[in-house]
């Protein structure tokens, strides 16, 4: 069977979750600026430049909807906890993750990446506590696997899991520019929007 996913296109682009149409199901990337969210898309999609991936965090700026199949989305949001910027424009995109999060009721998983060699930072786990407050079902997705020393991989799996209360079997471990665990999480997404 062809590999799911790998129709993404882009549909839409949109400032507010108001602006945003209907569909039938829909997951989102949520995480800190330049974890890896972007390069994620394009890995799952096996496109190179379907979205726009940068060195310079803060790349995304909208809310950027990817279709798939019929009516099913894949929600690249802007990161959070990039300095740069004033505090006024930070508190717009927060309440732009924000209302979209909130907003959505086809929404059946937030993937939330963190990067697997830094692990979950302070404000990662603001964002956890949060989605566990509001009742949304959540996926951790430990990004760029390949800035692990191969001799601390598996310790390192270990290590996130463990400050997040986790299993190592529970958080996905992908590496976009190798494409370690880029088949599995194509799966899941599939089905999580299949019906
Ligand atoms: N080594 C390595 N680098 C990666 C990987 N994935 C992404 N990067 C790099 O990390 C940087 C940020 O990637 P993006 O995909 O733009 O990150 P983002 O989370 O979308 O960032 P914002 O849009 O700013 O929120 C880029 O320089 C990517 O090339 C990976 O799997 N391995
Ligand atoms: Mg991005």
């Amino acid at each position: 069977m062809a590999q799911p996913l790998l129709d993404l296109r882009f549909l839409t682009s949109a400032s507010a979750a108001g602006q945003l149409g209907v569909c039938h199901a829909e997951v989102a990337f949520v995480g800190r600026s330049n974890v890896g969210k972007s390069s994620l898309l394009n890995a799952l999609a096996n496109q190179k430049q379907l979205a726009r991936v940068s060195k310079t965090p803060g790349r995304t700026r909208l809310i950027n909807v990817f279709l798939t199949g019929p009516d099913r989305w894949v929600v690249d949001l802007p990161g959070y906890g990039f300095a740069a910027g004033p505090a006024s424009e930070r508190a717009a995109w927060q309440a732009m993750i924000e209302g979209y999060l909130r907003g959505r009721r086809t929404l059946r998983m937030v993937f939330v990446l963190v990067d697997a060699e830094v692990g979950p930072t302070k404000l990662d786990h603001q964002m956890f506590d949060w989605l566990r407050e509001t009742d949304l079902p959540f996926r951790i997705v430990a990004t760029k696997a390949d800035q692990v020393k191969p001799s601390r991989q598996l310790a390192q799996r270990r290590d996130v899991a463990a400050v997040l209360g986790l299993h190592p079997g529970d958080i996905a471990w992908v590496s976009s520019a190798k494409g370690t665990g880029i088949q599995e999480l194509r799966r899941e997404i599939a089905d999580i929007l299949a019906c």
